[in-house]
C-alpha cells in the first residue's frame, strides 16, 4: 500500500495515481470486447448448442448435465445447509425485503386545475434476469441481493443464472423461492439472457455483478435489453481524520479480496494514522493471497492538506463503498455507491445483513446512480385525463406551443376535440 501526500515532494505523483484511478471503469473492458462479441454472436446464431459449449468448456458444465437446475436440487441444497447458515440467510433476506419495501416509490394523482387529472402508476418489470458470480467464491448472498428487490416490486418472471452453482447458492435460491436457474455463466449467459435461445426465454432487463466479460456483455447487449449497471471489481475508499487502524485495515483488506484488481484507498489529512494503517494493513493482509494482489497493486493511503480536500478527493473518486466517521453531517458525500459510518459498522454488515444493497456502482458509476434497489425492478408510468371543460381552459396554451414548432396535426388534434 503506497502512501502519497497530495502536497510536497509526491503532489505530482499523488496527481498521477488519482487520474489512473479515475479512469478505472472505461479502460477495463476493451481489452476482452472482442472475444465477448463472438461470444455473443455465437449464442445469437446457434443458440443452446453454443450455450453448451461455453458451458462445457469455461464452467465445467458435464456432457449430458442439464443447463436448468431443477426445484429438487435446490430443495435438497437447502436441506444440506447446517441450521446457523440456515438461520443467518433467513435474517438477510428478511432485512433486504424490509429495506426494499421501504424503497417502493407510490403511485398518485391530482388535479393541478379542475377537470385535469395527472397521475402516476407503478408497475413492475415483466422479466429479469440475475447475475449471480460463480468464479472465485460462491455467492449465495449476491442471490439474496437480486433477487429478493425484484420479488419485492413483483416481477413476473426472475431468471438466475450461475456458472457451477454451489451448494449454498442453490440453497439461498430455494429460500428465496426461485424457479428458473440455469447454471451458465460469463459472456453466454449474458447472451442467452439477452436474445434467448431454444430453452431460454430472453428477458427484459439484466442484473448482477460479475467479471470483466459479464460487465462487458452487459455493456454491449444494453441496447436491445436493459442493465443495471456495469459493476466491476470491488472498491473500497475509507475516508476518516480518526478511525481506528485495525478496523479501517480490516475494511480494506475484506474487500481488496474480491479481486486482483480490487480497489483500497484510505484518504486522511491524519499523516500518522495513515502510517498506522499502511503498517496494519501489511500485517493482517499476509495469507490473504489475493488481497495482498490487489493492495499492493491498487492499495493507496492518500494524504491530504485538510479534511475539506479529502472530502473532495472521496467525491472525484466516487466509490462504490464508503466509509465515513461521522454520520452527523452527510450532506459533504456527493458520488458513493453505498456509505458506513463509524468504527462499528464494517462494510461487510452491508455485504451480507442489512438490508441495503451490495450490488453496487463502480467504476465511477456512483456519480451517476446508487445501488441496485427495488428500482431497476419498476416503472413509473405517468397517467393523465381532461374534462372537456379542462380542454378548453388549458388546450389554447397546448395549441400555441404546437404552432410554434410548426406541429400543425399537433394543433388540430387538441383543437378538434375542445369542439
Ligand atoms: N463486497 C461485494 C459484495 C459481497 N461481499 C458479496 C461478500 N459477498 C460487492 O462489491
Ligand atoms: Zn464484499
Amino acid at each position: 500500500m503506497k502512501i502519497l501526500k497530495t502536497y510536497g515532494e509526491t503532489a505530482n505523483a499523488a496527481e498521477n495515481a488519482i487520474r489512473q484511478i479515475e479512469r478505472r471503469g472505461a479502460t477495463n473492458t476493451a481489452k476482452v470486447d472482442d472475444v465477448v462479441h463472438e461470444i455473443l454472436d455465437a449464442v445469437r446464431s446457434r443458440g443452446d448448442a453454443a450455450l453448451r459449449e461455453y458451458a462445457e468448456r469455461f464452467d465445467a458444465l458435464a456432457p449430458g448435465q442439464s443447463l436448468r437446475v431443477t426445484r429438487e436440487e435446490m430443495q435438497a441444497a437447502w436441506e444440506s445447509l447446517g441450521e446457523e447458515l440456515k438461520a443467518a440467510m433467513r435474517m438477510a433476506q428478511a432485512n433486504i425485503r424490509i429495506f426494499a419495501e421501504k424503497q417502493l416509490p407510490r403511485a398518485f394523482s391530482f388535479r393541478p386545475s379542475e377537470g385535469m387529472e395527472v397521475g402516476q402508476v407503478i408497475r413492475p418489470l415483466v422479466s429479469v434476469g440475475c447475475y449471480v458470480p460463480g468464479g472465485r467464491y460462491p455467492l449465495p448472498s449476491t442471490l439474496l441481493m437480486t433477487t429478493t428487490p425484484a420479488q419485492v416490486a413483483g416481477v413476473e418472471r426472475i431468471v438466475v443464472c450461475s456458472p457451477k452453482p454451489a451448494q449454498e447458492t442453490l440453497a439461498a435460491a430455494h429460500l428465496v423461492g426461485v424457479t428458473e436457474f440455469y447454471r451458465i455463466g460469463g459472456a453466454q449467459a449474458i447472451a442467452a439472457l439477452a436474445y434467448g435461445t431454444e430453452s431460454i426465454e430472453s428477458v427484459d432487463k439484466i442484473v448482477g455483478p460479475g467479471n470483466i466479460y459479464v460487465t462487458a456483455a452487459k455493456s454491449i447487449v444494453s441496447l436491445e435489453c436493459g442493465i443495471d449497471m456495469p459493476a466491476g471489481p470491488t472498491e473500497i475508499v475509507v475516508t476518516t481524520e480518526h478511525g481506528d487502524p485495525d478496523g479501517v485495515a480490516a475494511d480494506l483488506v475484506a474487500q481488496a479480496e474480491h479481486d486482483p484488481e480490487a480497489l483500497a484507498v484510505l484518504i486522511t489529512p491524519n499523516e500518522e494514522l495513515a502510517e498506522a494503517v499502511v503498517l496494519e494493513v501489511k500485517r493482517q493482509v499476509q495469507g490473504n493471497a489475493i488481497a495482498e494482489q490487489s493492495i499492493a497493486a491498487q492499495g493507496y493511503a492518500f494524504v491530504t492538506q485538510s479534511p475539506d480536500e479529502a472530502r473532495e478527493l472521496t467525491n472525484r473518486l466516487a466509490p462504490e463503498h464508503l466509509t465515513v466517521d461521522s454520520g452527523a453531517d452527510l450532506r459533504w458525500v456527493k458520488n458513493a455507491g453505498s456509505v458506513f459510518v463509524g468504527n462499528h459498522t464494517p462494510q461487510s454488515m452491508g455485504d451480507y445483513i442489512s438490508g441495503p444493497n451490495h450490488v453496487l456502482p463502480t467504476g465511477r458509476n456512483g456519480r451517476v446512480r446508487g445501488g441496485l434497489s427495488v428500482l431497476d425492478f419498476i416503472k413509473v408510468i405517468t397517467v393523465q385525463q381532461y374534462t372537456l371543460d379542462a380542454l378548453r381552459v388549458v388546450g389554447p396554451h397546448a395549441i400555441t406551443l404546437a404552432e410554434a414548432e410548426g406541429l400543425k396535426g399537433h394543433a388540430d388534434s387538441v383543437r378538434v376535440r375542445m369542439r
